[in-house]
């Protein structure tokens, strides 16, 4: 069930971005093989409690995280080698199994009903690997605008992401709602000063305005409610 704080808003619901990983599709799980299998290979201790600290962040962010439990130290050659490596698996997972069949239950109607409505969507993603995701689920062209990991010096928890797809779509930062599966970017939504739905991993953070389990429960009317 969905869950709400009743925050007041300064504007109306003109635009909702969404996470990618974790929130439109479920590539999060295929980030976390890849990273298991570099683990296992590098002898480094690694499990779905430290991959959680992995969503939303950076690749380079992702890889120190990960490092934490290495019993020796690595050069920043080596580190750019072993990032190389982690992007390698994950890619062979998105060319060979990923589709349109991993768009997480409820975001295709979430996302017809916000087009319906007039409400423009985007994407905000940290990943570089974004346009590649978007394409095999056969979403490339449909959003009004994307930002990504390619677009920005700064990942999640920093708001740039979020603050460019506003942008790029036309809209205030007061007027959009993000969709994020992730703590750090729940924050970063906060401090882009937009309101944040939190969902999957993320449900139930204090600092998103709305937690669901996932998208199919939420009603884009139920978000328009936060701000007014
Ligand atoms: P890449 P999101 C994030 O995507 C993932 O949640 C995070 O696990 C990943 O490290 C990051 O993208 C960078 O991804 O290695 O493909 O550039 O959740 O912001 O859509
Ligand atoms: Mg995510």
């Amino acid at each position: 069930m969905e869950q709400g704080m009743g925050m007041t808003g300064e504007g109306k619901l003109r635009a909702v971005i969404f996470d990618l990983d974790g929130v439109i599709v479920s590539t999060d799980e295929f980030h976390y093989r890849a990273w298991q299998k570099l683990a296992d290979e590098e002898g480094i201790y690694f499990d779905r409690t430290i991959n959680e600290r992995l969503r939303g962040v950076s690749r380079m962010e992702s890889l120190a995280i990960l490092l934490e439990s290495a019993v020796r130290d690595y050069t920043e050659g080596e580190k750019l080698v072993l990032a190389a490596r982690k992007n390698g698996y994950y890619r062979q997972f998105l060319d060979t199994a990923v589709s349109s069949a991993d768009i997480l239950p409820g975001v295709m109607p979430f996302l017809e009903a916000c087009k319906a409505a007039g409400i423009k969507i985007a994407v905000g993603s940290s990943s570089r690997n974004s346009p590649t995701i978007l394409e095999r689920i056969g979403l490339t062209d449909y959003f009004d605008a994307t930002a990504d990991g390619n677009d920005i010096a700064n990942s999640k928890p920093h708001p740039e992401v979020f603050l460019l797809a506003a942008e790029r779509l036309g809209v205030p930062p007061g007027e959009c709602m993000v969709v994020e599966d992730a703590e750090a970017g729940v924050a970063a939504a906060v401090a882009a000063g937009m309101k944040c739905l939190a969902v999957g991993s993320a449900a139930g953070d204090p600092r998103a305005a709305l937690s669901a389990a996932s998208l199919e429960t939420v009603r884009w009317q139920r978000c328009q409610g936060l701000f007014e």
